[in-house]
């Protein structure tokens, strides 16, 4: 058996699973049965009453999500994982498990659109505080934490504007507070981050992107203590939000994360060389991405990230028309919300992903109007950088 000692990709195919157990199938079987017999009335009661393992219920537990709980954990150094729904369901199952009224949550400034607008409409309806502080600062979080507060939540980087929060540094305030660290590490995938390693207590992912890594499924998954993931199932995912994964889903992520070491390197060794490009372009205002020298976090990037990943958020001269301009001239790279595909996908947050936020929200929170997002594929490299020469505006028609 495959153990948390092996390399990161060996662990990534095989921890978890003996073919052995499986009539010798190499590939782990998709169990899609929604209901397990038991084999007496007394195992079944027990097994409700969590004293003998088990599975009962596919909302609650499944062979083939099971193996993709533990292959999560194994690869981000948890105790434990989760599968949800979505990357939603993951998010919300986290929250309702831990907040009651009168709790408050503290996040960073920039989030995924649909974070920030559960947050906003979801949670404060319900009598939960949520705060935005600048979490790029930790004295910010010193001021602004207090008993009050149960869940610290960031992304990093962040959707869509690649702000980095320094994992290791917010989570001891906030658990000297007595506040759970809530990273979504949808972005770095844990090759390139493993928050739980650096202090925090729970990670959520959307495994719709670089877990699954082919755009073909919606999923989210969840890692931690296994006490705190007992939790999260038993309330969160079984009770508060009913967002269970498919078994169906949690194959075709297992076959995801076979591949998933060599298709982020190639997304980081892509994205690096198109952030250059794009940089040194005239018609570019402004490039995000932590592996630039420019980069205002780059030396955080370096101590926290094992490469730079493959999102990228840039600006053009003129804006937002210029930027809308650029997209419909793309050829190869597709308009396409979504992120982490073998295809490479632009988009414009302001009206697409984070459309959420009201036009004052994104100002306040650092998303500007003229932001493009780039997912680089994993296309040639000489292909993605043909399409954007011809789709961004000349030297000449830059300078008019
Ligand atoms: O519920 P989903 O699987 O779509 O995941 C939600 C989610 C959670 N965290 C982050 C950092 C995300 O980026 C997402 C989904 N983002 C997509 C995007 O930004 O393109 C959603 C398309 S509207």
């Amino acid at each position: 058996m495959i153990d948390t000692t092996a390399g990161f990709a060996t662990r990534a195919i095989h921890f978890g699973y003996e073919p052995q157990d499986e009539h010798g199938a190499l590939t782990p079987p998709m169990h899609l049965s929604s209901t397990f017999a038991f084999e007496t009335a007394e195992a079944g009661g027990e097994m409700f009453a969590g004293t003998r393992p088990g599975h009962f219920y596919t909302r609650v537990s499944n062979p083939t999500n099971d193996l993709l709980e533990r292959r999560l954990a194994a690869l981000e150094g948890a105790e434990a994982g989760l599968a949800a729904a979505s990357g939603m369901g993951a998010i919300t199952a986290v929250m309702w498990t831990f907040l009651s009224p009168g709790d408050e949550v503290i996040t960073d400034k920039t989030l995924y659109g649909c974070t920030f607008s559960f947050l906003r409409d979801g949670l404060s309806r319900f009598g939960i505080t949520v705060t935005h502080v600048d979490l790029t600062d930790p004295q910010a979080l010193i001021d602004a934490i207090s008993p009050k507060t149960r869940i610290v939540y960031f992304e990093t980087p962040a959707n869509p504007n690649m702000r980095l929060v320094d994992i290791a540094e917010i989570s001891t305030i906030a658990r000297a507070a007595g506040a759970r660290t809530v990273v979504d590490n949808t972005y770095a995938t844990p090759l390139l981050t493993r928050p739980i390693t650096l202090g925090a207590d729970i990670v959520v992912h959307s495994a719709t992107k670089y877990l699954g890594g082919h755009g073909d499924l919606i999923g989210g998954l969840v890692a931690g203590s296994a006490e705190d993931m007992t939790q999260v199932r038993v309330v969160g995912i079984k009770d508060m939000t009913g967002a269970a994964m498919s078994p169906f889903n949690a194959f075709l992520i297992l076959r995801g994360l076979k591949t998933l070491q060599i298709r982020v390197e190639r997304h980081c060794r892509s994205a690096m060389e198109v952030a250059r490009y794009l940089e040194a372009h005239p018609a570019v205002s402004a490039v995000h991405y932590p592996g630039l020298d420019s980069f205002p976090q780059h030396e955080l990037a370096r101590r926290q990230m094992a490469d730079f990943g493959g999102m990228i958020a840039f600006e053009l001269d003129g804006g937002m028309t210029a930027g809308v301009t650029m997209m419909n001239r793309l050829n190869l790279i597709r308009r396409a919300v979504s992120l982490g595909d073998a295809e490479s996908l632009v988009e414009h947050p302001a009206s697409m992903t984070h459309a959420t936020y009201t036009p004052e929200e994104r100002l306040a929170h650092g998303i500007s109007d003229g932001l493009v997002r780039l997912s680089v594929g994993l296309e040639d490299l000489a292909d993605i950088l043909a399409d954007l020469t011809a789709a961004l505006p000349d030297r000449l028609e830059a300078a008019t």
